[in-house]
Formats: C-alpha cells, sequence, structure tokens
C-alpha cells in the first residue's frame, strides 16, 4: 500500500488548524501509519527541499519552515500520494481551488500550510528522513473493510 509523508507546516500549528487538516485526510479514508511533533533543524530542511537548492526562495523556505514546530505525518492507502497532492491543491494558494486545504486555509505561496510528497519514490526518501522504522507502524483497521 503507499505512503505518503505529509507535514503540517508551522503556520498551520500556529493557526490552530492541524486537527483539521489531519481530520480531513483521515475522512477520506486515510491512514495514519506514524506521526510526530518537531522543530526542523536546519540540515534536515535543506535535505528535505534539496531539489530547490539555488532558487530564489529556498532561504526563505528553510528558515520558515524550521521556525516553530510542524507535525510529521506518514498517511497510507491506496493512491495516497496523489489522493493527498489533490486534497492540498496547487502550491499557490491564490491558485488552489475551493474545497482544497490550500485554497480552503491559505492565501500566501510561502505560508500553504501542508506538505504532501509528489511521487512514490520521492515518498520513501522523505519519509526515511523524518522517521525511523520502528516508529511506523503496521496495523490493521476494521473500517478498511468499509473503504475498500
Ligand atoms: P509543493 O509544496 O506544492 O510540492 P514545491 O515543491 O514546488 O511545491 O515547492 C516547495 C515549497 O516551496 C512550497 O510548498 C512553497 C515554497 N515555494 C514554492 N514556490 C515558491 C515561490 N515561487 N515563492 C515562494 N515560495 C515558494
Ligand atoms: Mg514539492
Amino acid at each position: 500500500m503507499e505512503r505518503s509523508l505529509v507535514l503540517i507546516k508551522p503556520d498551520a500549528v500556529q493557526r490552530a488548524l492541524a486537527g483539521q487538516i489531519i481530520s480531513r485526510l483521515e475522512r477520506k479514508g486515510l491512514k495514519i501509519v506514524a506521526m510526530k511533533m518537531l522543530r526542523m533543524e536546519k540540515n534536515l530542511a535543506r535535505r528535505h527541499y534539496a531539489i530547490h537548492k539555488g532558487k530564489a526562495f529556498f532561504d526563505d523556505l528553510v528558515s520558515f519552515i524550521t521556525s516553530n514546530p510542524l507535525i510529521a505525518i506518514v498517511f497510507q492507502g491506496e493512491n495516497a500520494v496523489q489522493i493527498i497532492r489533490q486534497m492540498m491543491g496547487e502550491t499557490d494558494p491564490a491558485k488552489a481551488s475551493s474545497g482544497t486545504i490550500r485554497g480552503d486555509f491559505g492565501i500566501d505561496v510561502g505560508h500553504n500550510l501542508v506538505h504532501g510528497s509528489d511521487s512514490p519514490e520521492n515518498a520513501c526518501k522523505e519519509i526515511d528522513l523524518f522517521f525511523s522504522a520502528d516508529e511506523i507502524f503496521d496495523y490493521d483497521r476494521e473500517l478498511d473493510t468499509w473503504i475498500y
């Protein structure tokens, strides 16, 4: 079953939106298999966002994501990566559709509330940056027989 790394970013935690965002993903049928609150170290932030190194917004992005605690979650489900990207909406909240997390709660691209992996391959790499194997839980839920 596919997994995706979701970050409830510092702006969402500060704005007390963490529960609502987690709840949307959970109600969709996605299963939480790992979760922790942490303040990202600069090193971790640079590795997580390595693909954006050299871009104009890179330093601001690293400052923002390390500025305050965030919540890292591994969600699991069929097509979890694509489903979560759709539920997040476009990177720029001003362009994200209503009904998406960014479309409903955000305004500014630098404060877009949530991260979700953009491919199953990147999900595996990102999950490894945040979680050790013993922090990820393999368990069954009765309700999954009604989701699938
Ligand atoms: P996404 O988070 O939708 O995968 P991304 O990987 O292109 O988007 O960029 C990572 C983060 O960097 C994004 O969530 C917010 C920030 N960012 C992207 N483009 C930006 C821009 N033009 N100006 C400021 N911040 C930007
Ligand atoms: Mg991205």
